[in-house]
């Protein structure tokens, strides 16, 4: 279907597709594409090689907290047997690793442009294609233009007077240097205390001569329990890889727990507590997705949940008042994405480490020797922000597609508008693979990575066997979906928090839940319906 034609004829399509990144999600769509269909692809990569988030985070203590067997891709039978996991969770290395050995194995490198960032689209009808523009100058035209641009890619800074001019070192954990930083001897603060500050607070606590923490927002952490894989972990996964992988598609998480109960108002005080307990030993997310059912539907519930989060908080921190301000007390449980950690709360034991907060006490400058708040100044070497993402749209408002009739961000402006999460109305031939209103964040990201990709995959194949060569939502459908999505994200506790899953992490965004929190099993049961009825709410030419 590719005719191969030089730039200047507007009207030749020189792909079948472009795709957006070249991590879990690019990494896998240039294989679908490739491989499954024949497509001509061409994947750009504004980082210097594979690995998206695995590519930037690389700060210390970064690892993902999906235990790292489900944490991987499930389309290679062989590819599941070949890879060793060393830890339950694996660290960014060993992830990073993971991808470039799919990357070689596959042979997808040669579908690959890295250092090159995509910085405009917009879909030619008269050519029915799209004409994409790099930061290299160039132009490519191609059928399909498929974003791989991740949904936590797009990091932000604080808007703070003089944050240009401290004069020591400056590092984000979203864009972390290639090269080992040694901290000794240094005074270190770490401003933000998401998952990605807990992470790096812990490691840098130990090498520091002062770590300096200025919190917003207090989270109610859980620990990770990691651990060295044994030879019977890995015997067990790799026996029953296909019942894990079908129970994981069918849980909430895209982990299966099986220990939950349905309600943590169904059973007794006792009952409830060795519930919890069992679930902060186990480790990894079984303390909301291993627990109980109504932890984010029901408050009540919810709050027997955050009681027992804040009590382990009081129980870990020697200093009561430290433990009082590490204390999360005006939002539920789990409506912000609670972070794993290992020894987190133990860090503000040390005696290096003090913990500012800066609700109490507001940052009100960087200075060319530290930071300013309203209680004073703190004089610093290095400043790592851990300030988070412009998450779920930032990603793909910073390329801003264009269609005919439409641009992304004028069509957002009021919050993501999409049909599953994966297509926009006026933006014909366009895929967004985890973008907004799908299960994405609050699933296994290489599983949902996965799952649009098939369904994009299978969608394209129909269209050559049809004939088609352009696809679009019907407005009616994405209007429908963003109904949908919203209706459900209501039912929940998630639209009561300040969270970066609504947008409230950055000024001025609308404050619209971004995430489809039905369940990727009912999610994926809709997607298939859309499919077997000829790709019902698209139109198709
Ligand atoms: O970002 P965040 P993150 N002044 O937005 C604070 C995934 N992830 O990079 O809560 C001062 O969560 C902000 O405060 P507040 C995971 O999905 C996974 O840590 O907005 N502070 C918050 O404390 C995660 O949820 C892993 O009040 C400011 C912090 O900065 C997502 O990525 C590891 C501020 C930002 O936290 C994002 O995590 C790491 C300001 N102006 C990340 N602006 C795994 O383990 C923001 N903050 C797999």
């Amino acid at each position: 279907m590719t005719s191969n034609t030089s730039d200047s004829d507007s009207h030749q399509t020189q792909l079948d597709a472009i795709i957006i990144g070249a991590g879990f999600a690019g990494i896998y769509a240039t294989y679908s594409l490739r491989e499954k269909l024949g497509l001509k692809v061409k994947t750009f990569e504004a980082g210097g090689d594979v690995g998206g988030t695995w590519y930037w985070n690389r700060y210390p203590g970064a690892r993902c907290d999906i235990e790292s067997y489900h944490y991987s891709y499930s389309f290679s039978e062989e590819l599941q047997q070949e890879w060793q996991w060393s830890e339950r969770f694996a660290a960014q290395p060993e992830i990073l690793a993971y991808l470039n050995h799919v990357a070689d194995r596959f042979d997808l490198r040669n579908s690959m442009v890295m250092n090159t960032r995509i910085v405009g689209a917009k879909f030619d009808e008269a050519a029915c294609h799209w004409v994409v523009d790099t930061d290299d100058g160039n132009t490519q035209t191609a059928r399909y233009l498929v974003s791989g641009a991740g949904v936590l890619s797009a990091s932000t800074l604080p808007d703070v007077e003089g944050i240009n001019d401290f004069s020591g070192a400056v590092y984000l954990t979203a864009k972390w240097p290639q090269q080992e930083i040694d901290f000794s001897g240094k005074r270190v603060a770490v401003i933000g205390t998401g998952a990605s500050g807990i992470q790096v607070i812990t490691e840098v606590a130990k090498q520091a001569k002062h770590l300096t923490v200025f919190q917003r927002t207090p989270n109610y952490a859980a620990p990770i329990r990691n651990r060295p894989n044994t030879e019977q972990d890995e015997r067990e996964f790799k026996q029953h890889y296909p019942q894990i992988r079908r129970d994981a598609r069918n849980s909430f998480l895209g982990v299966n727990y099986p220990g939950m109960l349905p309600s943590a108002l169904a059973v007794s005080d006792e009952e409830r507590h060795q519930q919890y307990e069992r679930a902060y030993a186990a480790g990894g997310f079984e303390m909301f997705a291993g627990s109980f059912g109504d932890l984010i539907t029901n408050q009540e519930a919810n709050d027997t949940a955050a009681e027992f989060m804040r009590e382990k908080i009081r129980q870990r921190v020697d200093d009561p008042a430290v433990a009082d301000m590490l204390t999360p007390k005006n939002y539920a449980y789990v409506t912000k994405r609670p972070p794993l950690e290992t020894d987190y709360y133990e860090t503000y034991n040390r005696s290096n480490v003090t913990l500012v907060d800066i609700r109490a006490t507001p940052i009100e400058e960087i200075t060319p020797n530290g930071i300013r708040t309203s209680a004073g100044d703190t004089e610093l070497d290095v400043i790592i922000y851990a300030t988070g993402f412009d998450a779920m749209t930032g990603p793909l408002l910073r390329i801003n597609p264009r269609g005919e009739s439409i641009n992304l961000a004028d069509h957002w402006a009021e919050g993501p508008r999409t049909n599953l999460g994966l297509t926009v109305h006026g933006l014909p031939n366009f895929f967004a693979i985890t973008g907004p209103q799908s299960p994405s964040v609050l699933y296994n990201m290489p599983l949902a990575i996965e799952d649009h990709i098939d369904w994009l995959t299978d969608c394209i194949s129909y269209m050559q066997e049809h004939g088609y060569q352009r696809i679009e939502s019907t407005a009616e459908a994405e209007d429908n979906w963003v109904r949908h999505s919203a209706e459900i994200a209501d039912a929940t506790l998630f639209t009561g928090t300040d969270s970066w899953y609504i947008g409230a992490n950055i000024p001025g965004k609308p404050r619209v839940f971004l995430v489809y929190v039905g369940g990727a099993a009912n999610y994926r049961q809709i997607c298939a319906e859309v499919a077997q009825k000829g790709y019902e709410g698209f139109l198709l030419s």
